[in-house]
């Protein structure tokens, strides 16, 4: 006999899970319970919304589903902000809640919400628990439902007296991953509507990649010498400085990229959903219609032919598409090969940053920096905000797993990640830029950091400002600067208060030294980088901005 609390530990060690987050709550006592002498890390976060971006980030660095556990109520709304990225970055994930006791279910009880109506648009199943005996067969769907076809997360919810029955149930087993592979036949077409194309693209995105399959890939790409572009915060899919490389298919994409892609006879999607970022607005590609001839790799049917009807629909994961690759054979001279070439140049030149602009810290010799001295395994976390474009456009990615960025541009998001990924690969320097808006969101995670001894560095760039929301403000409502503006904290005394490293950069030349002092001290930092709000993007100040409204 069992307690629901065991049986749920239980269940999650029977499918793999090393490490779980959480904040505590009366709720799931029992489970907590069971958790204490059951070999799992427990990482005590300080807020959920935090917990559930740790989660979000171990899923998206594994490809196992990243482990939330939260209270009902006021835990699960706070959750919510990590569900929402998870679900909108096809990462799996499972957050568990505690839920009221059942005989007091539809009365409003004490902080009771109805999740499987709440969350419905959050997670791909929302599933209560209502019956100890079966908590293997939920837990093991969970795993199940998070990783296959299109990842995304899952909710499980658990009524606080089923956690404390006493009952038997059968051992759990591990969930089966499933794989969608390219038939054959798909990839004869394929290999025939390549070699009548003369200006091919390529666009890689999305989840449940490896390592291998991006090796893979690449070396497809060296025998086809075809372009190669990411999706908008997926950079970490293909090297940056591999010939092939021809750019980031983001938010402010290079217009010579953006011309190339649609002036591309075929266009190669592969494992991306290409959404509203990537796509410009829904600008880049005609919908329904492209003008190109279309294929579009993706291991769930429902993604193929939702936005963008291909000619060409190969229901299969990345992986499984790379391996199939290696069979295919390349005209002896690909008509494209010149063009993949210049596209790199291109590449090159965008990616290389501007060296002056206004105020005393320049940002793209910071840039320049980090580029000549940090490792290729680095990690690199963000949220939203402009100061993300000098990570995004100016760092070139060179491995995978090297990026933890939402593409559902949620603040906050960088810090737990940075905590995350650095619990996940404690040899791996992790960077997490912020700005000072973002970095306020979840800041109260770096006391999570000082906790568990990880010593992650902040870069927070700090503007003063909702940097991004003025940009937007000065285009459409020139010099009526509306609720953007920010008072800060002392960021220096801040990292020291919660038994950090801090440093103020009020000049270019401090950042090299302030970096490797925070690193010697071996202690979560945060460099507090001082930007003039005029230079609100790489290329144009606010000033600039507003006058050309
Ligand atoms: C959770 C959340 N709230 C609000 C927004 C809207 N928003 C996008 S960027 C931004 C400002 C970011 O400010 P900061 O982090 O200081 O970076 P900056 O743009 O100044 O570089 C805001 C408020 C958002 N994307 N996410």
């Amino acid at each position: 006999m069992k307690t629901g609390g065991q049986l749920i530990v239980e269940a999650l060690k029977a499918n793999g899970v090393e490490r779980v987050s959480c904040v505590p709550g009366e709720s799931y006592l029992a489970v907590l319970d069971a958790l204490h002498d059951s070999g799992i890390d427990v990482m005590v976060c300080r807020q959920e919304g935090g917990a559930a971006m740790m989660a979000d980030c171990w899923g998206r660095l594994t490809g196992v589903p990243g482990i939330c556990m939260v209270t009902r109520g006021p835990g699960a709304t706070n959750a919510s902000a990590g569900l929402h990225i998870a679900r909108q970055d096809s990462i799996p994930m499972i957050l568990f809640i505690g839920q009221v006791q059942r005989d007091a279910r539809e009365r409003e009880a004490f902080q009771e919400v109805e999740y499987r109506r709440a969350f419905t648009e959050f997670a791909k199943w929302v599933g209560e628990i209502d019956d100890a005996r079966r908590i293997p067969e939920f837990v093991t769907r969970a795993f199940a439902v998070a990783t296959s076809g299109r990842p995304g997360p899952v909710v499980l919810t658990l009524p606080e007296d089923m956690l404390v029955d006493e009952v038997e149930a059968p051992a759990a087993q591990a969930y089966t991953p499933v794989e969608a592979h390219p038939g054959p036949s798909q990839m004869k077409q394929f290999e025939a509507m390549l070699k009548e194309a003369q200006r091919p693209m390529f666009i890689l995105g999305g989840t449940r990649w490896s390592e291998d399959a991006i090796a893979g890939f690449q070396e497809f790409a060296s025998r086809f010498k075809v372009p190669v572009g990411c999706s908008f915060r997926r950079q970490m899919l293909f090297d940056h400085l591999h010939p092939s490389y021809a750019g980031d298919v983001g938010i402010g994409i290079n217009p010579a990229l953006a011309k190339e892609i649609k002036g591309a006879d075929l266009l190669v999607l592969v494992g991306a959903r290409m959404s509203e970022m990537p796509s410009s607005s829904y600008t880049l590609i005609d919908i329904p219609y492209p003008a190109q001839k279309l294929v579009h790799v993706y291991p769930d049917p429902e993604e193929l032919g939702r936005i963008y009807r291909p000619d060409l629909a190969i229901c299969a994961a990345p992986a499984e598409f790379a391996a199939a690759l290696q069979d295919l054979e390349p005209p002896a001279a690909p008509l494209w090969a010149e063009r993949k070439s210049a596209m790199h140049d291109v590449y090159l030149k965008w990616s290389t940053p501007p060296q002056t602009g206004p105020g005393k810290v320049q940002m793209g010799p910071v840039m320049d920096w980090i580029e000549a001295n940090t490792a290729q395994d680095t990690i690199f976390t963000n949220g939203a905000g402009n100061y993300a474009t000098w990570v995004h456009r100016f760092h070139r990615f060179r491995r995978f797993n090297t990026q933890a960025a939402p593409t559902s541009g949620s603040m906050g998001y960088g810090l737990p990640a940075a905590v995350a990924a650095k619990q996940l690969f404690p040899e791996r320097e992790v960077i997490c830029f912020a700005g000072d808006g973002c970095f306020m969101m979840h800041g109260q995670e770096f006391i999570t950091a000082v906790r568990y001894n990880l010593p992650i560095i902040t870069v927070l760039v700090n503007n003063g400002t909702y940097g991004t929301i003025r940009m937007h403000q000065e285009r459409e409502y020139p010099g009526r600067v509306s609720a953007t503006d920010l008072v800060n904290p002392d960021f220096v005394a801040f990292a020291q208060a919660y038994g950090g490293h801090g440093e103020l950069v009020e000049r270019t030349e401090d950042f090299a030294s302030a970096f490797e002092r925070a690193r010697a001290s071996g202690k979560p930092a945060i460099l507090e980088v001082k930007l003039d709000a005029e230079a609100i993007t790489p290329t144009r100040t606010l000033t600039q901005i507003r006058e050309k409204a």
